[in-house]
């Protein structure tokens, strides 16, 4: 897809949360379509400590490694920590979000924050997955 002029998009703010492991094609074509809602794309990356007390592990790619990918997209404006699910609310305020964009595997999960900005959920790109990757790699010989 090619890339509007962020001149020519809408002056939106648009913020989106990930953890962005193992770094794929799902990864940028969700924040290529989130990045086009708007004119400034505001990434909050899950630290190691967040995906840790989620998931009990940690991710294969360090927060510092995973927040340089993302900084390093050129349709991403900035990227932040996110510490913790539950300050979202925080999150958007703090970034003064016009739009919150996830994937529709998050459908339904964020529509509490409708009241201070639009929440958009993008399909997500099929059969690629950080999971899906990582048992690829472990089967090979
Ligand atoms: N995604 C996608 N297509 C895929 C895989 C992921 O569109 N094949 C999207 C997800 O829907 C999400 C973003 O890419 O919007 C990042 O995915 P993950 O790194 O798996 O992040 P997730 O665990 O969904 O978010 O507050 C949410 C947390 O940060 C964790």
């Amino acid at each position: 897809m090619s890339q509007t002029a962020a001149s020519n998009r809408p002056a939106k703010r648009v913020v989106t949360f990930g953890t962005y492991d193992v770094f794929h094609v799902g990864h940028v074509l969700l924040l290529e379509r989130a990045a086009a809602l708007g004119n400034h794309l505001i990434v909050g990356v899950s630290t190691d400590a967040l995906n840790f007390s989620k998931k009990q592990r940690y991710p294969v790619y360090s927060e510092r490694d995973r927040m340089k990918i993302i900084s390093s997209l050129q349709f991403v404006n900035e990227v932040f920590a996110e510490h913790s699910l539950e300050l979202k609310r925080e999150y958007l305020q703090q970034h003064r979000a016009d739009i919150l964009v996830m994937g529709d595997d998050w459908a339904g999960k964020f529509d509490e924050f409708k009241d201070i900005c639009e929440v958009v959920y993008l399909a997500r790109t099929p059969s690629i997955s950080t999971t899906e990757i990582i048992e690829v790699v472990k089967s090979r010989p």
